[in-house]
């Protein structure tokens, strides 16, 4: 007989960022909170992004927590663009500083919960069998946590080590001396490909669809820019949070249309964001996101960049992507280009020569046999909803979440699901999070549920639920926002199009200040949209 549920009254799921700000936030509030975490430390994404050259892509000083000053001046990045060991690092240094670990359980993975009508509770089950009994549900398993391992047909016959991304051991891999393949060319693989291409003896990179790039010009942190932010910290947040992106206004968007200049200015302009790096390129014009005429002039600038650094005129080609500029999440990278340049490095075009067959050595793509010693899948994520529906979630009346989701990730203000009372999705379909500096989003998002739970506590209420009219409402809204740019026009995870059978939807929000102006207008108005019960 298993022993009873143990009540708290936050049961959070996922010990990233997102969690540990959850449990910090809940316990300020006096709230019972725990933390279950399947792996055996925190950090989330930094906890299980190590491959070789994984970093971020948003600047230090502004991928990191904002709620605490002392913190925040305390800590100190080392480079522009903080490497995953750094990461990791900052995540177990807010667990130990805000003294979070004794609320979370490692090596606990959530199998399902139920909400009971009766008790209007989450019943909430582990893989260890423990079960707890929970007021609310905080699901804080991040967007990208479900690796997408595509079922490729015989991949089993290849006898050398099959590594993903964003599974890659704890220990150092080394591939001196050795053959290695990569397949996929997203951000994950353009960080790894230039670091393996220096240790391996031979690289081939197999790409299903060309990918842009622009610098990271990373580098050690200039002292003098870090004292000048500190100086103002608050004010520097304040700034970002009026970006679309929640962050970037250090080089905040021009306000003038790509077409509204002459070639040669335009090309200044370009470069001028180009010698920055990051992703300030794709706001050098007010309209390179929502008009295509405009976006095609900011890819012909990228490619001609490829066209220019890769010197095979062939491979230059096949590295130049068709589809919109920022359509697919824009890489941020060094060297990524360049190491096509190398006398190791080899490109295969999976369009022109798809695979058909792994064997003990490699794989055979179009009638050619290549052979590694180990193969890197750089596949991406069964993005923004792949966690939750492997697991068993039932709402109102036992309804599943698949069953919910059949047609796409319902939502309202991606914070919500109607007739699953109670649960907050943390960074997921329906926000911003996807266009985001994340650590933003996940800051806003936390601190909504919190000021939530304390409305509903301060009026004696035990339930929120969305209505299904405003969840339909809301879904749309996403949509119309997303049909008014280039999102769309290619096949992104934002879409579910990298997961063969998902269904097709656009799943985030774009535009970060209006959304956080929805949702707080939400909450003043009583939580319109909800049930308050
Ligand atoms: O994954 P991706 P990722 N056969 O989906 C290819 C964040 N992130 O891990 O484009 C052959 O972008 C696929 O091809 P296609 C960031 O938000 C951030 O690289 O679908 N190829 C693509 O080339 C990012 O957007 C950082 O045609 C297949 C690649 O695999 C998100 O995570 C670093 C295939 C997957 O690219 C995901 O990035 C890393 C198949 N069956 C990640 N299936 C930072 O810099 C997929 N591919 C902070």
């Amino acid at each position: 007989m298993s022993p009873s549920p143990q009540p708290v009254d936050v049961l959070i799921v996922g010990a990233g960022f997102a969690g540990l700000y959850m449990l910090h936030k809940a316990r300020r509030q006096g709230l019972n909170a725990l933390v279950i975490e399947a792996a055996d430390g925190v950090g989330g994404t930094w906890y299980h992004n190590r491959y070789p050259g994984a970093r971020v892509d948003i600047q230090s000083m502004e991928y990191s927590f904002s709620f605490d000053e002392a913190l925040q001046q305390d800590w100190h990045w080392t480079e522009r663009f903080a490497d995953q060991p750094e990461l990791l690092r900052y995540a177990n240094h807010v667990a130990d500083r805000f003294a979070l670990r004794d609320g979370i359980r490692f090596n606990t993975r959530l199998n399902g919960a139920d909400f009971d009508e009766a008790a209007q509770r989450w019943l909430a089950r582990a893989d260890s069998g423990e079960r707890w009994s929970a007021r609310f549900l905080v699901m804080a398993c991040g967007p990208l946590s479900s690796p997408n391992q595509p079922d490729f047909p015989g991949l089993d016959n290849f006898a050398g080590r099959v590594l993903h991304t964003a599974r890659w051991p704890h220990e150092a891999v080394d591939f001196s001396g050795q053959r290695v393949g990569v397949i996929g060319t997203g951000s994950s693989a353009v960080q790894a490909i230039p670091v393996i291409a220096a240790q391996a003896a031979q690289l081939t990179v197999f790409q299903r669809t060309a990918t842009y790039a622009v610098p990271a010009h990373n580098g050690p942190l200039d002292a003098e820019f870090e004292a000048g932010i500190k100086a103002e910290y608050a004010a520097f947040r304040e700034a970002n949070q009026r970006m679309m992106g929640g962050f970037g206004s250090l080089q905040p968007p021009n306000r003038i249309s790509a077409l509204a200049v002459s070639a040669a200015e335009r090309e200044a302009m370009f470069e001028d964001r180009w010698q920055v790096g990051g992703f300030g390129l794709l706001g050098t014009f007010s309209d390179l996101i929502v008009n295509p005429a405009a976006n095609e002039l900011a890819c012909e600038f990228v490619r001609n960049k490829i066209r220019a650094t890769v010197t095979d005129a062939a491979t230059a080609e096949r590295l130049c992507p068709s589809h919109p500029i920022g359509c697919k999440r824009l890489c941020v990278d060094t060297g990524y280009y360049a190491s096509f340049n190398r006398p190791n490095v080899q490109l295969v075009d999976l369009q022109q020569s798809p695979i058909e067959g792994f064997t003990p050595q490699g794989l055979v793509a179009g009638g050619v046999d290549h052979h590694f010693d180990a193969l890197v899948l750089a596949t991406g994520f069964d993005a923004m909803t792949g966690t939750l529906l492997k697991l068993d979630l039932r709402g109102r009346g036992g309804r599943r979440l698949q069953d919910h989701w059949r047609a796409g990730p319902l939502n309202y203000l991606g914070l919500t699901i109607a007739g699953f009372p109670n649960l907050f999705n943390v960074a997921g379909p329906g926000s911003t999070s996807a266009f985001t500096n994340v650590i933003v989003s996940i800051e806003h998002h936390i601190d909504w549920i919190a000021d939530c739970i304390a409305y509903l506590d301060a009026n004696g209420l035990a339930t929120i639920d969305a209505t299904p009219e405003a969840e339909a409402d809301y879904v749309a809204h996403v949509n119309t926002v997303a049909a008014r740019t280039i999102y769309l026009n290619c096949n992104s995870w934002y879409l579910g199009a990298n997961i063969p059978g998902k269904p097709r939807m656009f799943m985030p929000l774009f535009g970060y200040p209006a959304y956080v102006q929805r949702c707080a207008e939400v909450a003043a108005q009583g939580y319109a949209g909800f049930v308050l019960a």
